[in-house]
């Protein structure tokens, strides 16, 4: 049987179409382990790199062009609405992001500016438009925003954060303007994912990336409402949630209203398909550190999982990993993975 287009295998998933075949993209496809995205960091900064259309085009499509995957994510970034904040926010080489003047009294988020797609960050719905054109209508293009309180941590922490603790002080000092910031966030999150549903993309991925911070009661005050709402802007369209470290949180994830959950390494998939109904999509979870061993170890593995998904007879899965892909895996350990993936049948 030949294998089914990248866009319907992906969208397939959501709708338990696929017979048998699993679709494939990953986490951070577009990025530091691939040489040809060294050469273009070489001659440009992060900013010049997402905010042209061009170049951002370009990158979007070079794991495309190598894995053949079955979908593109748009190469961008979950901090692009920040910008026009006027915080000071740059993304510095081996340190990321890092904000000069972060958020830190009640009169801080009063004075925040509600950025939107249209007048702040354009290049990012023609990024899309572009990418859609060139990529063609055979492969799925996913485009993805950060969720509220992810945002919030980085405005409050100022850079990436090992626990959220400012954020989590700030929230419990003055719960109201947490919520104000929360509700403001959501706005622009609301707005960015309908730009960029409108310019092209098929399928869009929310990342809840520090929420495995948060007890399940601080996730249900200060994450879910909000991304509640999200989803139910969004009702219809295939959407999917990410929060790294979450396990815990899967209950509350699993019924947020997006259609699909991805899964990292801190549950299985058997345990999270047994939480949820048999029609809440699955993502992930191969740990991405086979990528950094040996061909052998990563077939077996990539293996393991497809065989777990054949014995949980579940139609409703995309292939990816649990977490975005180290700048030092192999390519050949990536292209071991991905046509593991596309040669696998589960019947
Ligand atoms: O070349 C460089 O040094 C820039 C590194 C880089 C890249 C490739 C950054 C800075 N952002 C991106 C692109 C990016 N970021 C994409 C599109 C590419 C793709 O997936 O193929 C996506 C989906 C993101 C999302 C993102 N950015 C997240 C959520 C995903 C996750 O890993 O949880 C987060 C937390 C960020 C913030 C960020 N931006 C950049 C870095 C290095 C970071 C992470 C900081 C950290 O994890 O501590």
């Amino acid at each position: 049987m030949t294998r089914k287009s990248g866009k319907d295998l992906i969208l397939g998933a959501f709708d338990a179409s696929n017979n048998g075949q699993v679709p494939i993209w990953f986490m951070r496809q577009a990025g530091r382990y691939l040489p040809e995205y060294m050469e273009i960091r070489k001659k440009s900064n992060f900013e010049e790199r997402s905010q042209n259309p061009e170049l951002a085009t370009e990158i979007t499509l070079q794991p495309m062009d190598r894995f053949d995957l079955d979908a593109a994510i748009i190469f961008s970034d979950i901090l692009i609405p920040i910008y026009g904040m006027d915080r000071g926010l740059k993304i510095v080489p081996e340190k990321g992001p890092i904000i000069d003047n972060p958020i830190k009294s009640v009169n801080d988020v009063d004075s925040l500016r509600k950025t939107n797609s249209k007048e702040d960050f354009p290049y990012l719905p023609e990024s899309i438009k572009l990418t859609r054109k060139q990529l063609g209508n055979n492969k799925a293009l996913l485009g993805f925003a950060g969720a509220p309180f992810t945002l919030a941590s980085y405005l409050i922490e100022g850079k990436s954060t090992r626990d959220a603790l400012f954020t989590k002080a700030f929230a419990i000092n003055h719960p109201e303007s947490f919520s104000k910031l929360l509700n403001l966030l959501t706005e622009i999150v609301i707005d960015q994912l309908k730009s960029q549903i409108k310019s092209g993309a098929d399928i869009v991925q929310l990342f809840d990336s520090w929420a495995g911070f948060l007890s399940e009661e601080q996730f249900s005050i200060w994450s879910f409402p909000y991304i509640q709402r999200i989803f139910s802007e969004l009702q219809g369209f295939p959407t999917i949630f990410y929060a790294r470290g979450s396990s815990h949180l899967f209950q509350l994830a699993s019924s947020s209203g997006a259609k699909g959950v991805s899964i990292d390494t801190t549950m299985s998939l058997t345990k999270a398909r047994s939480l949820s109904g048999n029609s809440l999509l699955l993502q992930g979870n191969l740990d991405p550190t086979y990528l950094l061993t040996k061909p052998k170890l990563v077939k077996e593995s990539t293996l393991k999982i497809l065989n777990e998904v054949r014995n949980l007879r579940t139609p409703h899965y995309i292939f990816n990993l649990a977490r975005g892909i180290d700048r030092n895996s192999s390519i050949e350990n990536v292209k071991t993975m991905v046509d593991t993936v596309k040669s696998y049948r589960m019947n």
